[in-house]
Parts: structure tokens; sequence; C-alpha cells
């Protein structure tokens, strides 16, 4: 395999003027047959004619209508051609049926469906397959399907066959194809502009009652970006597929989005409201890109987090104005700081650009996606909302039609506000996540507070040297009795070591540093539990209200694993407040009494120069659980009466947030009654929310009876639920019967390594299970391993995203680094092992 360099780019030598594609459909013998009128390309120097394409049977080819025979390689073709305009055409032949990599053409029960983001169109026909190379493609499908699509509008159709022109030039990532026995449900949008769209979501038979939720969150973004971006749809129809067999969660092609199922499919019966946001959200994004990443998109594949930063952002906007944005928020930091901060400390830790790879797909990765979001929202905070709205536009009106750079983009900034950003572009090349700490110097005489800062971030692979940051530092000061005295104030550090002082404060203010999480940091703090009680009692910053009491939960574990000590009755006693607090949003009453994660506790004694003990935490965790249950055992029958939701199921953040206090007192009152409330809701359960939060209390605390049974007869028809199942076991299992419950999964007739969702539910739920991967026995390494392997003769995609399982092993002790690198290295040293694990596994490993 070869590294591709970011400082290697050239254009490429010729420009495909119009492309024109036929498919012949076949399970085990597809034809494509491809006329590309090309014409040299004046930007570029480079006249070599080289076409991608891999794992093609060439049956013809020829130019300007002469056959030609081309020199082929593993990788792709070369040919002589004349020196003005030409045309190529050619036919090739490839096998969908026997596509286990999902990606190219490939089958999902029976349906034809496409994946050629990053480097897949290449599987497909041969073609310049890389993002700078756009085109204007029309496509014929041939075949004895009902349902034909392809991207853009549909020219004309009939019983076998049918045409798609697709205006807007595009590269050939964003190429779709769907074929098959598939039905749809359809709604309308009329544009800003007065133009209809037709929408519809194409499904399997027997799913089509599923569909409302997308439709309607369909019609939400395409709203949504036209009020808050001034972004209007530009094709006759929007097409969404939802397929069975996917390695992501969904794909932006144009006009013609493919969903895996999970990130569609939706009804109360067996949609959690976790996942109604999560698909709302994920259709907002694919739809976003139409904008960002479509209309405008990527120079290369170095620049990636150009399209998806962006858009990640946008779908979080969209998410905070559809919900309620602090809550929002507070979920995005917890997943930034499980996977991207994670990844930043660790030795897959890369820039959001990076400088080069093996198989990018490897690099849709947390630091590309949601740290990528965060420097776009820095960058607002920085610039202001109007400045903001003003380098938007610019950047639409500019580089429509392009494919565009992160120097475009930090451009539009320059020239839309007048900012330097030469500093700031060190958030998109330097990996690492910085750590700032804070001091508080106050003197009473002037009435004057200072805060020291001080930025350090730590050495990555291949970048040892770090200077400062931009770094927005939002403030506020609070009266000892509450009252805001400060409001949110926007410090921008730019050195290494910075103060700022705030002047005429009547007695000493308490700081709250780092409102709204303003920058992607570790915040280094000293401060005591009596100061974070006021703010999780007095902040006016939501964010920092929670995250107050998140660091003391936090501090309160660490006593508890470190020193045996038992929690405080201040902290139970802060704790009681806020849940029982009818002023206060229950949804973030139920994130506030959520304990830090297992893995976030791995690093924060990490950080503290402590080796952390999976088991240890673990025990911990269960021992404060307990506590806190017992301790408000009142509160909790309180609110699991109180914020029951009745009549008709709606998955608004009103009822989630109510449905989720509920199960997080449903989860604490198991710990004291075996259950009986438990087994009650899933009972009477009449949504999937409330069996499920019944099921998942049962199974932790170890009191199902009948239930996990009843549930599988209920829900065995429906692959969505049964991947709950799945993973709710693997889940919820004591750390030393993990590894065991994962392995008997598999030998389940059910289980099927084929389906990425399949296998992520059980193996995502593993690697989530940090006591359970990690207990010291070492199966839950050796589990992983043996699978990975397995998994990666079908399908290197996924297996080498999920070889991050191992990617904490410098945190523990001997033993287990021995043994996660022991399985590392097995992985690693199997025969004809993919590109894409060979390369993840060798970044790993030391
Ligand atoms: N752009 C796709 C991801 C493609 C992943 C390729 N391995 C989905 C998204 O970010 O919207
Ligand atoms: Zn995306």
């Amino acid at each position: 395999p070869q590294t591709v360099y970011l400082a290697d780019y050239t254009p490429f030598g010729f420009i495909p003027e119009k492309v024109e594609l036929r498919f012949i459909l076949d399970p085990h013998a597809t034809r494509v047959l491809s006329r590309i009128e090309f014409r040299p390309n004046p930007q570029a120097s480079d006249r070599r004619f080289f076409l991608h394409g891999e794992g093609l049977k060439l049956i013809a080819a020829s130019i300007d209508g002469a056959p030609v025979t081309p020199e082929l390689t593993d990788h792709g073709l070369c040919c002589e051609v004349p020196e003005g305009p030409f045309v190529w055409a050619a036919e090739v032949e490839i096998d969908p049926a026997a596509n286990t990599a999902l990606e190219g053409l490939y089958m999902s029960n029976g349906m034809y469906c496409t994946q050629c983001e990053a480097e897949g169109f290449r599987k497909i026909t041969y073609y310049p397959d890389r993002p700078d190379v756009m085109s204007v493609f029309t496509v014929h499908v041939e075949g004895p399907y009902p349902v034909l699509l392809s991207n853009g509008n549909p020219v004309d159709s009939a019983e076998g066959h049918a045409t798609w022109h697709d205006p807007w030039p595009k590269p050939s990532y964003l190429f779709a194809l769907v074929a098959g026995d598939l039905v749809a449900r359809s709604a309308s949008f009329t544009t800003m502009s007065g133009r209809h769209v037709a929408l519809n979501v194409w499904v399997r038979p027997g799913d089509e009652g599923k569909c409302d939720f997308a439709l309607e969150a369909l019609q939400a973004s395409m709203k949504w970006d036209e009020e808050v971006y001034g972004r209007e749809y530009d094709l006759e129809v929007f097409n969404i597929v939802a397929v069975d067999d996917f390695n992501m969660g969904a794909m932006e092609n144009k006009g013609l989005n493919i969903f895996n199922a999970s990130a569609v499919l939706a009804s109360p019966e067996t949609s959690t409201d976790a996942n109604y946001e999560r698909i709302e959200a994920i259709i907002a994004h694919e739809y976003f890109h139409n904008w960002t990443g479509n209309r405008i998109t990527c120079r290369d594949w170095f620049q990636l987090c150009l399209k998806e930063g962006l858009t990640v952002f946008r779908d979080q906007q969209f998410t905070g104005d559809m919900r309620s944005a602090p809550v929002a928020r507070i979920e995005n930091v917890i997943a930034l700081r499980g996977r991207q901060f994670r990844e930043d400390n660790g030795p897959l830790a890369h820039p959001p650009r990076p400088e080069s790879f093996v198989e990018i797909n490897n690099f849709y990765t947390a630091t590309v996606y949601e740290k990528g979001a965060e420097i776009i929202g820095m960058l607002r905070r920085l610039v202001g909302e109007n400045g903001y709205r003003k380098a938007l536009d610019l950047y639409f009106a500019r580089h429509d039609g392009d494919a565009a750079t992160i120097e475009d983009w930090l451009k539009v900034f320059e020239d839309a506000t007048g900012r330097e950003l030469a500093q700031f572009k060190r958030w998109y090349t330097d990996a690492g996540t910085p750590r700032l700490k804070v001091t508080e110097e106050w003197d009473g005489d002037a009435g004057r507070l200072t805060l020291h800062l001080e930025q350090t971030t730590p050495p990555t692979p291949g970048q040892d040297q770090k200077p400062p940051r931009v770094i927005p530092v939002d403030v506020g000061l609070l009266n000892p009795n509450g009252d805001e005295v400060v409001p949110t104030t926007t410090l921008e550090m730019t050195e290494a070591r910075q103060s700022f002082s705030f002047d005429g404060l009547a007695s000493r203010p308490v700081a709250s540093v780092l409102r709204d999480f303003s920058a992607p940091v570790i915040l280094e703090r000293q401060s005591d539990s009596a100061e974070r009680a006021f703010l999780l009692a007095h902040d006016t910053d939501p964010f920092n209200r929670w995250e107050a009491g998140r660091t003391l939960a936090r501090d309160v574990l660490l006593g508890l694993v470190l020193r045996d000590e038992a929690p405080s009755g201040d902290f139970i006693d802060a704790l009681a407040r806020v849940a029982g607090d009818d002023g206060l949003d229950p949804a973030f009453r139920a994130l506030a009494l959520r304990l830090p994660g297992q893995d976030e506790m791995a690093q924060a004694l990490s950080d503290a120069g402590v080796t952390p003990d999976p088991t240890r935490i673990w025990e911990a965790t269960e021992q404060l659980s307990d506590t806190i249950a017992q301790r408000m055992r009142p509160l909790w029958e309180r609110l699991h009466t109180e914020m029951e939701v009745t009549g008709p199921y709606v998955p608004d953040a009103e009822g989630a947030g109510r449905r989720a206090l509920r199960n997080t007192a449903l989860m604490a009152l198991s710990r004291c009654d075996g259950g009986a409330a438990a087994r009650a809701q899933f009972a009477a359960a009449g949504n999937m929310t409330e069996q499920l939060g019944a099921l998942s209390s049962l199974l932790a605390t170890q009191t199902a009876k009948g239930e996990v049974d009843a549930f599988f007869e209920q829900w065995k028809h429906d692959r969505l639920v049964m991947d709950k199942w799945f993973g709710l076991q693997v889940m919820q299992a004591r750390p030393e019967k993990a590894a065991e419950v994962a392995e008997a999964l598999t030998a389940h007739p059910l289980f099927d390594l084929r389906n990425p969702n399949r296998f992520r539910s059980v193996f995502g739920a593993l690697a989530g299970n940090a006591a359970g991967f990690h207990h010291p026995s070492g199966k839950g390494y050796g589990l992983m391993a043996d699978w990975l392997i397995r998994l990666d003769k079908l399908n290197p995609q996924t297996t080498a995203r999920m070889c991050s399982a191992f990617e904490t092993w410098r945190r523990y002790d001997a033993d287990r680094q021995q043994m996660m690198t022991d399985a590392l290295r097995r992985i690693n040293a199997q025969p004809g092992l993919s590109p894409d694990t060979t390369e993840m596994t060798a970044r790993l490993l030391p």
C-alpha cells in the first residue's frame, strides 16, 4: 500500500465535460458502459491519462470509436490519448453480489446500491476517481426491477429501464445507483423561490410505516437551510433510500441519499427517543451536504473536514434550534470527549487536516468530524454572528462549483471580516488537545480579579512541537448571591501564557470559565467542591452548570477509586437539588444525573498520573450509583411517577426529556426494589423508549427474569430492534461475563458477520463495556481480535474502524498493555490483511 501526501497534490490532466453511464444489472455480472468526453486541462502540466479502476473486468475500450488496449495495473489503467479533446468509452463487468466490502456497487437483501465515497467509484468503472474532477452525469439503468434510481432528475422511465440526468457537475464520490423491489413514502417541499420538490423515502416493502419521521425531518432541514443559511435545494426530486447493510450512518449522494436503515426508519414501538434524535440529525446532515460538500466539494481528501466539520457544525446548530440548545451542546461535548479527546490522546491522533494517509477511509474520524465542527464554532465565536454570516455568504458566492481547500475557507473569513487567521489555522494543522490551566488572583483593595491562563499541548505522533493556538475562552463572573456581575465575555488567548483582569468588583466573584465549552480543550482548574456546588446551583450558563456537577461527580468517583472515600453528603444533596428541581428541563436533569463514563474516568486517572484499573472504576461506579439510588429513593419514586408521559407518543424534545428522566429514576429504583418497578414498566410499555429503559434497568441490576426472552420473541422479526437486543446484553453484562456473553451471541442464529449493524451491536458494545473489555483475563481482547480477523476478509472498512477499541492501550498496566498489543500484533500479522486494517494496526502499535 502506498502513502499519499498532501504536499504531492497536482491537478488531473484532463477535464471530463460529460459522462454517460449505462448499467445492465445482474447480480453476478453487471455490465457498466461508460462514454466520457475529455478535453485537456489547461491548469495541468501532467498529460498522463491514468484512470482508477479496481476489481474490474475490462471487456472493451475505445478512443474516438477506435478500439484500444490500455495498460492495466491493480489500481487502474493507462492509455495513449490524442492531444485535443477525445471520447473515451469502456465496458466493464462487475460482481455486486460478491461485494461484501459494501463499497462500490453491492447488494443488500436483494437490492442493488452503491457507496462511492471516498474511493469506491473505481470499483464500478474506470474513471479519474478524485474529488477535484467534476462532471455532468447522465445514467441509464436497465434491469428487471420495479425501481431504478440514480442522481439528479428523472428523464424517462419505463418497465425495466430508467434514465437520470444530474445537471450539477459533481465528483464521482457523489455518484449513486439503487435498484430493487422498493416502495416509497412521499411528500413535497416548496422552495423559497417557489419550486416544487418531490421528496421520497424508499424502503423495502413492510417498512412503509416507518418513513414519516424522516420525511418531516427532511422538510424541516430544507426550510432551516433556507432560513438560516439562505440555501435552496436545486433539483426536482430528493430521494432517500434505506439499506440494511451499510458501513456508516448515511451518504449524501447528489439527489439520492443512501442511508443505513437505522438512520431513517422510525416508529414509536421500535425506536427510542435517542434513535429519533439521531435520525433527525443525520437526515439534516446529509441534506446540508447538498451545499457544504456537493455544490462546494473538496479539492482532495486531506480537505475532508472542510465539508464534514462544517456540515456537522450545521447539523448541530439545527438540532439546537429544533430541540433544546443547552441539552444538545452538553450531549455533543460528552460525545466529543468520549471519542475525539480519546483519539487525540492516543496513537491515532492526527490533525483535522492530515498530511498523509494510506487508506482515506481510516480518516473519517471524530477528529475530522467533531473537532472539525468545534473549530468552526470557535471561528464563529471569534468573528461574531454577523461576521460568520458574511463569511458564509462569501464562501457560497465565491466557491459554488469549486473543489475547495481549508485555505480557501479561511480566506473567505479573512476577506469578509478583515481578521487575520494565520495562527488560527493551527487548529487544522496541529493534532492534540490543548490543556488550559487557569489560576485566579483576587485583589480586594482594587476590586480586581485576574485570570492567569496557560496553554500547553502534549506531543502527538509526528508532531513534537506545539506552538500556542488562538483559544476563545468564554468567561462570566457571578456574585456570591448568585447574581451575574459580568456576563459572558470572550477572552482571546493567543500566547502560551496570558492574563486577563476584571475591574470594579465590589466583592470576590466566582468565575465561570470556558462557558458553553467555547474551545475543545481540557480545562485544568483547581477549585473546591463548595465552588462547584455553587456553580451547579447558580451558573447562568447551562453548559457550565452541568459541567460543575460533572466535575464534582468525577472528583467523588476519584476519591472512591483512589482512597475508598465515601461520597460527601454535600454531593448527594447538590445532586438531589438538581434532580428534584421542577423548574429545570427534565432532559437537563437527566444529563446532570448521568455519572461520568468509565472510559472518561480511566482517562482522568491517567491524566493524574495514576494507572487506571477498569475493574476498580466499575466497582466504584456501582458503589456510587447504589449510594445515590438508596439515599434518594423517595425522589426516584416521585420522578418515576410524575415524569410519565401519557397520550400518544410524540418524539419531541419535551417528551423525550421526561422519558429520559423517568428512565434514570427507574434505573436507580431498580437498585432498591429488586426490579419491581422496571418489570412493571416493561410489561406496560407503550413505546420502545420505555421498553428498552426497563430492560436496561433489569439487566444492569441483574433482576431480569423472562424479559430478555420475551423481548426476543416479540421483536425477532425486526432487524433494528434485534440490534438493540444484541447490544444491550453485552453492554450491561458484568465485567467477568462480558466476553462470554458476546461470544455466545456470535453463535446466535441471528448473528450475521456480513451486516455491519449486527457486528457493531455485539463488538461495539463489547468495546464500550470498559470493565468487560479490559477484564484482566484478556478474554475481551482475544475475542475482539478473533472477530476482527474474520471480518477483515469480508469488510475491511468496518474492521479497520473497530480497531480503535485498542487505541487506549498506553494508559494501562504492563499486563494489559502486553495483551492489547499482542492482540494488535496478531491482527497485523494475518496473511492477506487489508490495507485498511494494516494501516490502523500499524499506527496503533508502538
Ligand atoms: N460522507 C459520508 C461518509 C463517507 C464515509 C466513507 N468511508 C457520510 C457523511 O459524513 O455524511
Ligand atoms: Zn458528512
